[in-house]
């Protein structure tokens, strides 16, 4: 009832040569600054949806977690309170659990591989799986390789997070894989996590570099270490009460601007990447640049073997065989 309120309410009637159409206005939120990978794959998707619509659809962005955390965000989705989402996969396996095979430590060689995987046969299932959760995954989108920050010590080795208070997010495959690596793991919604670093709550936290800057972390952070422990896929969703309903066209519209979304944040984040460390550094960062991943990949071990326990390894193996 509340979802009919709303939209009514933000329902106008245009009058285009003597057709009246219904003009529905859409909320988009994320939970980064509008400058991010995340706001340059909003502005490429309100674009998109806005002209392919001629108009019929338009999009109001909601930057900086305004809607909420990432965890907030998804079930405003599935109860229609919010219409349109960019987020990253962290708290996605809440919901849906097929996709924390993604989050394994180390399961992805590169970005080519877990670009290709998302985009490729398993990616596009998982989209369509998530109709089953009341979601519409429209893309996958980009967060990036995930590195460490924290305000103790230079980290290249398992051994130097001994203890290390790591806020992680809210996604059992990576807690349990910072436990395993020797950590503290904290997990805690994305909102919190700049506070909790200033006050001290926790030592260090773990994000790709676009999201590093994004949140200006230099601030609060003095070390980093290009750990790349784990893939970070972001996803473009949406409400199934803005999908359902829709023509077959109109649909189209919205897996269009989400395809466009994707491609706007994964060149936003290769741009980051680029500039990345050097960024870091003129704010005052101590970059560790070589980290030998081996050991890492060795302690994180049990986290593979607690998902397998659970989940049997076939989606890992596919993933792996892809070329
Ligand atoms: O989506 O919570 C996190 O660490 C995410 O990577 C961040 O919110 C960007």
């Amino acid at each position: 009832m509340k979802y009919v309120a709303s939209l009514a309410a933000a329902a106008a009637i245009l009058v285009t040569g003597g057709v009246a159409t219904a003009q529905q206005e859409l909320s988009l939120g994320y939970p980064l600054a509008q400058d991010s990978h995340y706001g340059d794959g909003a502005v490429a998707f309100r674009e998109t949806l806005e002209r392919l619509s001629d108009g019929k659809f338009t999009v109001v962005e909601h930057p900086s977690s305004a809607l909420g955390g990432e965890r907030d965000m998804i079930e405003g989705l599935q109860i229609g309170s919010v219409d349109l989402v960019i987020t990253s996969s962290g708290p996605l396996g809440n919901f849906a659990p097929e996709v924390l095979v993604l989050d394994l430590p180390f399961l992805f060689r590169d970005y080519e591989h877990a670009r290709g995987v998302l985009d490729g046969e398993i990616g596009q299932e998982m989209l369509e799986n998530m109709r089953d959760q009341d979601l519409v995954g429209l893309a996958w989108s980009e967060n990036g390789f995930r590195h460490l920050t924290n305000s103790q010590r230079a980290v290249d080795a398992p051994e130097d997070l001994d203890g290390l208070k790591v806020r992680t997010m809210e996604n059992q495959v990576h807690m349990r894989a910072f436990e395993a690596m020797g950590a503290a793991p904290t997990p805690m919604a994305w909102p919190e996590v700049y506070t909790a670093l200033q006050q001290g709550t926790v030592d260090g936290q773990e994000n790709p570099i676009p999201v590093i800057a994004a949140a200006k972390f230099w601030e609060v952070q003095d070390h980093v270490s290009l750990t790349g422990h784990v893939y970070s896929p972001a996803i473009v969703l949406a409400s199934p009460f803005v999908i359902d309903g829709l023509s077959e066209e109109e649909q189209g519209w919205f897996y269009e601007a989400a395809a466009a979304s994707a491609a706007a944040t994964r060149a936003r984040v290769e741009a980051d990447e680029a500039r990345g460390i050097e960024l870091f550094r003129e704010h005052g960062m101590d970059v560790v640049t070589e980290v030998d991943k081996a050991p890492f990949q060795e302690a994180a071990a049990p986290a593979w073997e607690s998902f397998i326990a659970d989940n049997g390894d076939e989606l890992i193996q596919r993933i792996q065989a892809f070329e």
